[in-house]
């Protein structure tokens, strides 16, 4: 299972390191490996600061929508507000990938559709292979 860090406001790292903390501060849940830290220019075509992005992989008991319940709060307690669609945001937390879990409701769609269109992601999703 694969989760997505990314922050493009205040101290970044920080922000990035207490979602990593509070992962692995989940019941029944473990960070088996992490990719690097990446500085990402913004995505789409609006002026905002640029991202810094990792990607973890997740060894969890959590169900797909427990799993995204778990996320969201953690996104709040970090500061996360919830404005327009990719507003600049101090933690974001997608589920790229759950096993082989297809799914498509109006809370989850898995895989997470940009999978193969960001090459930040794909990058990192091939440095977390190669220590699995
Ligand atoms: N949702 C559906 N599927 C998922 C999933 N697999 N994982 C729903 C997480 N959430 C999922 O998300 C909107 C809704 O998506 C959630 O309520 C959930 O039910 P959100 O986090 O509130 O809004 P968002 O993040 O603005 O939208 P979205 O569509 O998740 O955008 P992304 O894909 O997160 O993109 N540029 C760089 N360089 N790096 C980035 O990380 N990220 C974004 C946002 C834009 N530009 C970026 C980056
Ligand atoms: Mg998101």
């Amino acid at each position: 299972m694969f989760i997505a860090l990314g922050s493009n406001i205040g101290n970044r790292d920080e922000h990035l390191a207490s979602g990593r903390a509070a992962i692995a501060a989940l019941n029944d849940t473990f960070i088996v490996a992490a990719s690097d830290v990446d500085e990402t220019e913004p995505l789409g075509s609006r002026q905002q600061e640029k991202y810094l992005n990792q990607m973890l992989a997740v060894r969890t008991q959590l169900q797909p929508a427990q799993l995204l319940d778990e996320l969201q709060r953690i996104e709040l307690a970090n500061g996360r507000t919830r404005g327009e669609r990719w507003a600049s945001r101090t933690l974001d937390l997608d589920i790229v990938a759950y096993g082989d879990v297809v799914l498509r409701t109006d809370r989850l769609t898995l895989p997470h559709p940009a999978i193969e269109a960001r090459d930040f992601w794909v990058r990192e999703l091939a440095q977390l292979q190669e220590q699995l």
